[in-house]
């Protein structure tokens, strides 16, 4: 995924997103939707790709937990650390998926002095959004005490120049190697499941007893192997999708699309982005349309249009440009047209609202859902475009669902809204933009 900056689309959409909250910022009850420009905003302009760091003993399966999550192997495996080379941050990116990744064996690894002083720096210099903090399965109770210590001082140390301290996910890495060894691969039996509970309980009460909080702990067996043309020839993961789902939840938004992206078994990830991206544009369809504002169509047109362009920044990177083509030749809907109406967007700031509204909130919102449906359906789920514009007609025809009419106005609660350190908290302020 490009940089913001760089890319033209994602700029044409922020100044969409500014000139119609700009607008907007002239009627009262605009700070109800700050939650959803916000939400905007971090999924699809300001996003990035997650900085993960993680922390454990050699060779307890760290690159290989990465690999897992990309489904590639990007990163080196088994090959004897270089003990002299300096902990870094590294781009690790397949197929246009990237992720930030820093794979450290901790701060006193290594036997130099000044190593500690590396990897604290570091881990400060760029934060990371998550420290995975990864113990091998078989050594869950062996100087499991050093390795604690060693997260406070990376957090401690963490905490100290950035002031913030990012979240915590233990993982028990390696879980196949746990007794019975028959079989080796999932699915596991029942014997193997009991003792990789038993292993989560022990790390579970160090962790307790040692006063590290941790959001979650998972059993995870990352092994893997490819062929040269990158598919698989054993896939022995086990629990690596639940592992993804928990980094996911402890991100900020901001590097939540580039993981939804960026996790192989993401199809689930990538519909919560882009249902967010629909509730957060449908609820402020429903603004515009209810508010005493002229010509809602052209507030509307570029505000959908963000919303599809969010969304097929979701597609597969190989065929997001023939998808976006068959978009709008499908759809006759042009994604980058409707961005490209902000102009007309910003000649309304001067107006001064006070007609009646043109089309019913309602109605501007069930459009917006059912856009926005139809783009998830097409950019995420693989359906065709035919069946896309064949179910988008009928959700026309049929009117309103109650997914849609109960999801206007509030954001999606089910899942973690809770802010990540990074997040602006709600009462910082409401960043209106009205000038
Ligand atoms: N059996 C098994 N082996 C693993 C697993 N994860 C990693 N390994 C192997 O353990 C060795 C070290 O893994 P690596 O990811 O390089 O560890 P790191 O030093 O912590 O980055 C490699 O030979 C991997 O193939 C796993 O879940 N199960
Ligand atoms: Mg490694």
């Amino acid at each position: 995924m490009a940089d913001s900056s760089s890319d033209p689309a994602r700029r044409d959409a922020s100044d969409a997103l500014n000139d119609l909250e700009a607008v907007l910022a002239r009627i009262p009850g605009l700070g109800q939707l700050t939650q959803d420009f916000r939400a905007l905003r971090a999924l699809i302009i300001e996003n990035r790709p997650p900085r993960i760091a993680a922390m454990g003993r050699r060779g307890c399966g760290k690159s290989s937990i990465a690999n897992a999550l990309l489904g590639s192997e990007a990163l080196t495996t088994g090959a004897v650390e270089d003990t002299t080379k300096s902990p870094a941050w590294v781009t690790i990116e397949h197929e246009g998926r990237r992720l930030r990744w820093m794979d450290t064996p901790g701060l006193r690894a290594g036997g130099q002095p000044d190593r500690g002083e590396q990897v604290a720096e570091m881990l400060a210099n760029e934060a990371p959004d998550v420290l995975l903090f990864c113990v091998r399965a078989t050594q869950v109770d062996s100087a499991i005490d050093d390795d604690i210590a060693d997260l406070r001082s990376a957090l401690a140390a963490i905490e100290t120049r950035t002031k913030t301290r990012p979240p915590v996910i233990a993982v028990i890495t390696r879980v196949d190697e746990l007794p019975p060894p028959i079989p080796k691969q999932p699915p596991f039996t029942e014997a193997k499941r009991e003792s990789i509970q038993q292993a989560t309980n022990v790390l579970k009460a160090h962790l307790e007893r040692s006063g590290v909080v941790t959001q979650s702990i998972h059993g995870v067996s990352a092994y893997a192997k490819y062929f040269a043309d990158g598919s698989l020839a054993i896939d022995w993961r086990h629990n690596v999708d639940q592992l993804a789902v928990a980094l996911f939840d402890a991100l900020p938004m901001a590097a939540q699309a580039d993981a939804a992206v960026a996790f192989e078994a993401s199809r689930t990830l990538r519909r919560r982005v882009a249902r967010r991206i629909v509730t957060g544009t449908t609820s402020i369809a429903f603004f515009v349309a209810a508010a005493p504002l002229p010509h809602d169509l052209v507030l509307l047109t570029p505000l959908q249009g963000v919303m599809v362009l969010g969304i097929s920044f979701l597609a597969d990177r190989n065929s997001r440009a023939r998808m976006v083509a068959e978009w709008t030749a499908g759809m006759g809907i042009n994604l980058g047209a409707g961005v490209a109406m902000r102009a007309a967007a910003r000649s309304l700031i001067k107006l001064v609202p006070g007609f009646g509204s043109a089309i019913a909130g309602s109605v501007a919102a069930a459009g917006t859902w059912a856009l926005g449906s139809a783009a998830t359906r097409y950019f995420v789920d693989g359906a065709t475009i035919d069946e896309t514009r064949t179910e988008f007609d009928a959700i026309k025809r049929t009117g309103f669902s109650r997914e849609a009419l109960s999801a206007i106005g509030k954001p999606e609660g089910s899942h973690n809204e809770e802010p990540h350190p990074e997040d602006p908290s709600p009462e910082n302020g409401t960043e209106n933009g009205s000038s």
